[in-house]
């Protein structure tokens, strides 16, 4: 019985892939996912009747305590990560999607619209339907005069991703799953008003983003949305930095690589979380920004430069190794983390890290900054080694960004998360809309007192 449940599930992938190769250049994302719900759902069905009563192997007390690394817990379509080659997107590695996914007219690096279209379909998408989604994204981009209005009345001296998380919750104002939920929509139907609204996300993002960073460091209005330009242009041009071509490409880059880390991460695992009591796509992304907001998280792409900078001041510019390994032992003295270093899962430098020097070898392999960087990686793993405590003395990706973005102008510090948020909605987003489709229950895992670990395992020796 199992084996025929996944063999049909099969031959409907296979009949729907078909399809796809004939059709899907006039298919639009939406056209392509109510094609797919059905198959997978057939999928999931096939997989739960095969698999769901194997066990993954005991759970230790240690994983309660420890923040449960390693505890197989969630469900995660869009990407897999392997502790040591790193992040795949549905199986494909960094270096496969900037080789495979569409790319602007002269451009390098692969558009993020495709990566959207990757994560929520598997499928690699064609150059007009990325183009498709570019212009329906710009189509929703304007964000409402009382959001516009909130973020005007923020303090610049309130943190830019409390201000971004603001605005974000409030963009539930007009949700409509939420609204749709409120009229007694069926179970069936919940993912078309999520992917509505997950669509719209994505689409305000970089006019918030915009609008924050404007305000916060006074750099003038904000310019129009472009119709006939893809997202990151239209992201790099209302930060003010649509005239550099280069910037445009590092945008593209950084919001690929930054959309998804499977599922157990903070904002990701926070954004399932709160989606899985049927918050809609705005609540559920504004409480994975509060996640990517604390300084374990994407706060540590803020947090690197900060570090940087402090070290420059303190040993100077053009620092020998002698006194860089001095300065990074002090900061472990001092009882802090080396920023940028360091991963829950990875156990080798982090590919995105990679992806972001190759780019820096590329377009500004003689910056300072970036020297420093390279010099920071030739010292600080042996470090972190021979302190003994971490179990990666690796760089993450938030070892690199900050150094890009300073590069070209973007040096207010505090804001480099806000960018990072931007794409990670792109992950968030693609989940919930399965979440949805697939009908993924409230989560509730168990949790138990000091106490009650105790007395459970009082009359028993292992
Ligand atoms: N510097 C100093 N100590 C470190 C360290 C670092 N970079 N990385 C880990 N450690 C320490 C931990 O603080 C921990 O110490 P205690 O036993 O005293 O608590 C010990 O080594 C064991 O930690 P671990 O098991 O190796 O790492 P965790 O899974 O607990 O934590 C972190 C993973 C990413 C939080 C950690 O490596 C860290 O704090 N790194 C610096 C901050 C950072 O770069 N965060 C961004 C991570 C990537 C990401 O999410 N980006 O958004």
């Amino acid at each position: 019985m199992f084996r025929s449940a996944l063999h049909q599930s099969r031959r409907a992938a296979a009949r729907s892939a078909r399809f796809a190769s004939t059709s899907a250049k006039q298919q639009t994302l939406k056209e392509r996912l109510s094609e797919l719900i059905p198959v997978e759902m057939e999928n999931v069905k096939a997989a739960r009747a095969e698999h769901g009563k194997k066990s993954f192997g005991p759970v230790v007390v240690d994983q309660l305590y420890g923040g449960m690394r390693g505890l197989p817990a969630l469900i995660w379509e869009g990407s897999v990560l392997d502790a040591e080659e790193g992040i795949r997107f549905r199986g494909k590695t960094i270096p496969e999607c900037q080789e495979l996914l569409p790319k602007a007219p002269g451009g390098q690096e692969p558009l993020p619209e495709g990566l959207f279209w990757l994560l929520v379909t598997g499928e690699v998408p064609t150059q007009e339907q990325v183009t498709a989604l570019s212009k329906d994204w710009a189509a929703r981009a304007a964000i409402p005069e009382f959001v516009q209005e909130l973020i005007d009345r923020c303090p610049p001296t309130l943190h830019p991703m409390s201000q971004f998380s603001l605005a974000v919750t409030a963009l539930n104002h007009d949700s409509a799953f939420a609204k749709a939920y409120q009229e007694g929509i069926s179970k069936k139907d919940y993912w078309g008003p999520t992917f509505e609204d997950s669509m719209d996300l994505i689409a305000k993002l970089p006019n918030i983003a915009g609008r924050i960073y404007r305000n916060v460091y006074g750099q003038g209005k904000l310019p129009a949305i472009n119709p006939d330009k893809d997202y990151s242009w239209n992201l790099a041009n209302l930060l003010g930095f649509g005239e550099s071509q280069e910037f445009v490409e590092l945008m593209r880059l950084y919001i690929t690589i930054h959309s998804d880390h499977e599922g157990g991460n903070v904002s990701a695992h926070t954004g399932k979380l709160v989606g899985s009591a049927l918050s809609d796509p705005f609540l559920s992304f504004g409480a994975s920004l509060n996640g990517l907001a604390g300084p374990l998280h994407g706060l540590a792409n803020q947090e690197v430069l900060i570090w940087l900078r402090k070290m420059q001041s303190k040993i100077g510019e053009n620092a020998s190794d002698e006194a860089v390994k001095e300065y990074v032992w002090s900061t472990l003295k001092g009882g802090q983390v080396v920023p940028g270093y360091g991963h829950a899962v990875l156990r080798k430098t982090d590919p995105r890290y990679m992806a972001q020097r190759e780019f820096a070898l590329k377009h500004l392999p003689e910056d300072p900054l970036f020297k420093l960087v390279g010099q920071v990686y030739n010292i600080v793993p042996e470090i972190l080694l021979a302190a003994g405590k971490a179990k990666n003395p690796w760089p993450n990706v938030d070892a690199h960004s900050g150094v890009l973005l300073t590069h070209y102008g973007l040096t207010q510090m505090q804001f480099y998360t806000v960018l990072f948020g931007v794409s990670r909605a792109f992950g968030v987003a693609a989940q919930l809309i399965w979440d949805r489709a697939l009908g993924a229950p409230l989560e509730r895992p168990k949790s138990y007192s000091t106490n009650a670990i105790k007395q459970m395992f009082k009359d028993k020796t292992a």
